[in-house]
């Protein structure tokens, strides 16, 4: 087992992942720009190194500044957590040629996943149901007029090099499908680098459901259940809830044995998210995530397992500590992203926290590196808490999250909580009804 972990990352999932090495008895290391000096992991790591500035390019995303910090605290491995370096296959492969464990899927795994041209190819290869579209890129508009006659309009324009919403566009008829096509691989291009394009039939209202696996490096890979993660704005989750109210027992034992048996013949080895749509009874593969997941407390609620201290166990080379007949999924788990937004318009309100107060109780966790009188810098991402509760059903699981919303204080800066406040009251959410477009809706997309 490893005696020292540096954390690639830094806020919540930082402290994330701290907690789970502390638990296995492994030192960290805590990696910080100047801005996070005075941020909870880095009091709490039993080390520190400061990277660099505040900007993620000169600190968090700076490789040599992190291999360097591993290489003079003595690190045996690395834990990139998510965002950042996460799915950086270059990065991945640096930390191993340093002679450091890079604490997730192997370079090759993530290189692959992360072309989504690639990813499809190889989840259809594997028998993962995909959804109807070009085998491959598609390189010119000509090619594009014929892709879409055969797959039938309406047709989404996905860049290879994108993902998580990047890089779309829809064409609803032949008349759109030249501009969707120059546009899109121009935008490709020029935001990846990367002009390839493919095309898919543009399924209109889906569910965005998420499949939760682990692998070790023995052959054992296990499925830990769905999460729903319909409830997102402009491809920001705020929401996800396990299990996904639209499915059955039937159907999540079928798509989870589908997604084991794909990865198992790929050698796939740590943890991993196969993310599909599903629309009227069917499963369409869309992306795999090659990192653990902002969401992943939803799926720990449910099984009460740590998938942290898994993820370190199998890049140690130890086997998973359970089998997929182990696995138990127990009530109902429901997450609320919070922000430092403003509620209405989800501009950025970084600054002073001047009172915190977090919820408490049976059944309620609060992943976040806040505290009074810290300061949220404005140089990362938003989130700044994640709210998750459990229940023994769905309506125990809202009704504990209704009350923990009401007990949250955080005081001094503006964040999203009054949203999930209402989010929590509207009848559609209850009813569980929604698909990837209601929360859009029910914020009015304008803003
Ligand atoms: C789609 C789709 C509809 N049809 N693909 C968005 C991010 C990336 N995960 C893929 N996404 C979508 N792919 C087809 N063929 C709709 C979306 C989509 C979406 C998917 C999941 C969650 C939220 C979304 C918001 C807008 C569009």
């Amino acid at each position: 087992m490893f005696e020292k972990v540096l954390i690639a990352n830094r806020g919540e999932i930082a402290l994330r992942i701290h907690r789970a090495c502390r638990e296995l008895g492994i030192e960290t290391v805590a990696v910080h720009s100047t801005a996070d000096a005075d941020a909870m992991h880095v009091r709490l790591a039993n080390e520190s190194v400061c990277i660099g500035p505040p900007a993620a390019r000169d600190s968090y995303l700076n490789v040599p500044a992190i291999l360097s910090a591993a290489q003079i605290t003595g690190a045996d491995a690395i834990h990139p957590g998510y965002g950042f370096l996460s799915e950086n296959a270059d990065f991945a492969a640096m930390v191993e040629e340093h002679g450091l464990v890079f604490i997730g899927p192997s370079p090759d795994h993530i290189r692959m996943m992360g072309d989504k041209v690639i990813a499809k190819q190889t989840a259809r290869s594997l028998g993962i149901p995909c959804v109807p579209g070009s085998d491959g890129p598609v390189g010119d508009v000509e090619s594009a007029m014929k892709a879409a006659e055969a797959i039938g309009f309406p047709v989404l324009i996905k860049a290879a090099a994108g993902g998580g919403g990047r890089g779309m566009k829809v064409a609803a008829s032949r008349g759109e499908l030249d501009e969707a096509f120059r546009t899109a691989r121009g935008e490709a291009e020029a935001a990846f680098g990367d002009g390839r394009v493919y095309m898919e039939k543009y399924l209109s209202h889906p569910r965005h459901i998420e499949i939760q696996v682990l692998a070790d490096s023995h052959g054992h890979v296990v499925h830990l259940g769905e999460r729903d993660c319909s409830l997102q704005r402009k491809h920001q989750k705020l929401v996800e809830e396990s299990p996904s109210p639209a499915l059955n027992d039937a159907q999540r034992r079928e798509i989870g044995a589908t997604v084991c048996r794909a990865l198992e013949k790929l050698g796939y080895r740590n943890a991993g998210t196969v993310e599909f749509l599903y629309e009227d009874g069917e499963f369409y593969f869309i992306e795999m995530n090659t990192r653990l997941q902002v969401e992943h407390p939803v799926t720990e609620m449910i099984t009460g397992l740590d998938l942290v201290r898994e993820q370190i166990r199998v890049a140690a080379g130890a086997p998973l500590s359970f089998t997929q007949e182990n696995v138990k999924f127990l009530g109902h788990a429901i997450e609320c992203r919070v922000t430092a937004e403003n509620p209405d318009t989800f501009r950025p309100a970084p600054g002073r926290v001047t009172e915190y107060h977090p919820p408490g109780g049976l059944g309620v966790r609060v992943d976040s590196a806040l505290y009074a009188g810290y300061t949220v810098p404005p140089y990362y991402d938003s989130m700044v808490a994640k709210l998750i509760v459990h229940g023994t059903s769905r309506n125990e699981a809202l009704m504990r999250l209704r009350r923990a919303l009401d007990e949250y204080v955080i005081g001094g800066i503006e964040t999203t909580l009054p949203l999930h406040r209402r989010i929590l009251g509207s009848p559609d959410f209850v009813d569980g009804t929604y698909d990837i477009h209601w929360l859009e809706r029910f914020v009015g997309l304008k803003r």
